[in-house]
């Protein structure tokens, strides 16, 4: 059933997913190896072995999916970005509510509509301090019309300011879908419902963040390194977890793994695909893939791993809509769309056929491409792909494991 939802059987989609994970593993395997010869370096090689799974809890996050929090730690000095937002947004001493007008004002740039008045009052942006509520970021459209809101327990970081527009996307989409009879009140696949706000959010480049102001000056191109593999330690890290959380699913629904066997083919998929290990041998009881959000929320998760690589694709066509010729005139990762209405009508003509055709139409009405396909990503990471290989050569990295 989870795999009868994208238009062509299920077997294919399987298929579908393993295609797309061949076209990026390549970037994600030289990410691995640099990211793991720097914790070599770091902790020792008792602690990190060459040629070995990398330990799970040395990647600064619970589920190891976002590496984000070790870029300080893998960074050679000259790499630095130029700015950090997260301390950008700690000095401006901005609010939940502040942050979310920033992504609200991205939208808005793009001639799409402001939000409600209702959308203000009713979501939550903080967490509670009477009661415990569910603190996982989520985005809701109440009633169908325009009661949208979000729910999500706003930090000021970098990580939730991306998050916002995440989430402002799921609303964006649902409004613009409205119109539609309730069986096509939907997004084409739910890849594109995870893919909207984060195509947004590719947007939000050092030029933006000085035209609203929260940076003084953009860094210079030599800069951009940095740039790409703070944002590759989230974007690519993220890849075979996406993957893998729905393999052992199906795994599980199909009767193929047993409930004894659990948690150790959730390990198997881990190192299989992410090439991680626990960092410690794991109790016989334990059921790690509990601590994941979406495993007891029952939430599917292949849409994140589609998202992830249909953001790059939607990004790349909105860039080459807001360019005066239609063609890009610099490289992927300086693209903004801020501010460009032509590309947020081409945004919204596809969210406005909500699920009313099979996806691959929705796709061709953005990109003009009927596939789903990651050369937009690897575009993307290009500069980033040689990076790593001449440091990987360089420091003589081991590779795989
Ligand atoms: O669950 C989410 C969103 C809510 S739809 C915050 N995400 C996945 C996760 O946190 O595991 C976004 C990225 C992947
Ligand atoms: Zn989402």
């Amino acid at each position: 059933m989870w795999g009868s939802n994208y238009d062509m059987p299920p077997a294919e989609f399987a298929d579908t997913m393993d295609r797309l994970w061949q076209q990026v593993r390549p970037l994600y395997v030289e990410l691995h190896t640099y990211v793991r010869h720097r914790l070599t370096e770091q902790y020792g090689e008792d602690v990190v072995p060459p040629g070995e799974p990398i330990p799970a809890h040395l990647l600064g996050n619970m589920w190891a999916q976002s590496w984000t929090n070790i870029f300080p730690l893998v960074a050679p000095e000259d790499a630095d970005p130029g700015y950090d937002l997260t301390e950008r947004i700690r000095e401006e001493d901005l609010s939940p509510e502040e942050m979310v007008e920033y992504g609200e004002g991205f939208f808005t740039s793009l001639g799409l509509d402001p939000l409600p008045e209702t959308f203000w009052a009713r979501s939550l942006f903080e967490k509670p301090a009477d009661r415990q509520v569910v603190c996982h970021a989520s985005a809701w459209d109440v009633d169908d019309q325009d009661d949208v809101r979000i729910k999500m327990c706003i930090e000021p970081t970098a990580e939730d300011f991306q998050t916002i527009h995440h989430e402002l996307g799921h609303n964006y989409y649902q409004r613009a879908y409205k119109e539609q009879p309730p069986l096509f009140r939907g997004s084409a696949n739910d890849g594109f419902h995870e893919a909207l706000g984060d195509a947004v959010a590719l947007s939000v480049t050092p030029q933006y963040l000085q035209q609203v102001g929260l940076i003084d000056e953009v860094p210079p191109p030599a800069k951009d390194i940095g740039l790409l593999l703070r944002s590759a330690l989230d974007k690519v890290a993220f890849l075979p977890f996406g993957l893998m959380v729905d393999k052992w699913r199906w795994q599980v629904f199909s009767g193929e793994v047993a409930p004894a066997e659990y948690n150790e083919a959730w390990w198997d998929l881990r190192e299989q695909y992410q090439g991680i290990a626990p960092p410690e041998e794991r109790p016989e009881k334990a059921f790690d893939p509990g601590a994941k959000y979406h495993i007891p929320a029952n939430t599917p998760y292949s849409r994140y791993f589609l998202a992830r690589i249909l953001q790059f694709q939607f990004h790349r066509s909105l860039c080459e809509e807001a360019s005066p010729d239609g063609q890009l005139d610099g490289p992927l990762h300086r693209c903004s769309v801020y501010g460009s209405e032509r590309a947020g009508d081409r945004l919204y003509e596809m969210m406005a056929m909500g699920k009313e055709r099979p996806w691959p139409e929705a796709l061709e009405a953005l990109t003009g491409e009927r596939e789903m396909d990651a050369s937009a990503m690897i575009d993307y990471y290009a500069p980033l792909m040689d990076w790593l290989r001449e440091q990987n050569d360089r420091l003589g990295a081991e590779s795989g494991w």
